[in-house]
């Protein structure tokens, strides 16, 4: 497989031997380690000892402007209460199942509507971006949430690295296809391997995040490592997990979720109070972490996230775009 190196103004072959690893790649970037980590975004450690799978620590600086104020989910929830199929539909399955992924060393495919394209390492897609910290709402369509501090990189600045044409309207997503590592695809629950997508102008939104971390940390198996995609105004479920293809199309792409129930899940997946999902209400939502007797919050429209978002869905029949 020829691998490409991605630098700022186009690409240049090289062979795959050439590519430092994931892993060596994001332990260089903790060359200041925790105590710099700390000093810089005044968290890091306190919650680095609580994390089930540890990853290495990332050097990144915290982005309050971008980030909510609500206190994080234990990382022991945002851990064990997962939902990534390829490992099963249990809630616990994804921390339990993912052990023998191995999410290093990693390529991502970039391919479609765009100057640059071609197989890449994941060291040449992260290298020129610094990492951010962002705390998010994450809102399931299961109508649970849970506020989780995510370490990663502009969506936006990096697609702008590949040079989109005009006739990109649109960015598809594809989650790594392994059988071998992933147990939950032996078994035809959705259509494999997970697909998503995002209109260009949301995955050019600033909000939408590539994250490569947790806590801090590098993103454990069950979180979607090495590389997955956070759109904090839509359900969780557009957060795809483990990229390895990145697409730019003329057509909205086809996304996994819609293709296993359309009356269900549209391709928008914006965080609605109002559109009840078919078989419940999408009005509350429970917090994860206050407690099974807890009650119910109400559900914000776009997570939270109207004045940062609303524009983008400006004339648009939300109803029916759901
Ligand atoms: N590849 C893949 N990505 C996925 C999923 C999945 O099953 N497979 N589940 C989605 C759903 S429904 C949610 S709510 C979030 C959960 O992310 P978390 O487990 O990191 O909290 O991941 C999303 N990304
Ligand atoms: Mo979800």
């Amino acid at each position: 497989m020829l691998i490409k190196r991605l630098g700022p103004g186009g690409s240049a072959d090289i062979q795959p031997s050439e590519i430092t690893s994931e892993s060596v790649y994001l332990n260089r970037r903790c060359l200041l380690q925790a105590a710099l980590a700390t000093a810089v975004t005044g968290l890091g450690t306190a919650w680095a000892p609580r994390i089930r799978a540890e990853g290495a620590k990332l050097e990144f600086t915290r982005n309050d402007k971008l980030s909510i104020g609500d206190p994080p989910n234990d990382p022991v929830d945002v851990t064990t209460y997962n939902n990534f199929y390829e490992f099963g539909i249990d809630k616990s399955a994804p921390s339990k199942n993912s052990g023998k992924f191995k999410p290093s060393p990693w390529t991502v495919a970039v391919a479609g509507e765009a100057e640059i394209t071609g197989q890449f390492g994941l060291e040449d897609i992260l290298k020129p971006h610094a990492l951010e910290e962002r705390v998010y709402r994450l809102r399931c369509v299961e109508a649970w949430s849970m506020v989780i501090p995510w370490v990663g990189i502009p969506l936006g600045a990096v697609l702008k690295r590949f040079k989109p044409t005009s006739n990109a309207k649109y960015v598809a997503f594809k989650t790594v296809l392994r059988p071998s590592e992933m147990p939950g695809q032996r078994f035809p629950v959705l259509e494999w391997p997970y697909v998503e997508g995002l209109r260009i102008d949301e995955a050019m939104h600033p909000l939408s995040l590539l994250a490569v971390g947790v806590f801090g940390r590098t993103l454990p198996t069950q979180n979607g490592a090495p590389l997955r995609l956070i759109t904090p105004w839509k359900y969780g479920f557009k957060s795809i997990k483990s990229i390895v293809e990145i697409r730019f199309t003329e057509r909205e792409p086809p996304t996994s979720w819609n293709i296993s129930a359309p009356h269900e899940y549209g391709f928008y997946a914006n965080v609605n109070p109002k559109v009840d999902h078919p078989r419940w209400s999408q009005a509350r939502e429970r917090r994860i972490g206050s407690g099974l007797f807890a009650s119910k919050v109400p559900t914000l429209l776009f997570n939270g996230y109207e004045k940062e978002v609303a524009h983008l869905y400006r004339g648009m029949n939300l109803a029916k775009h759901y």
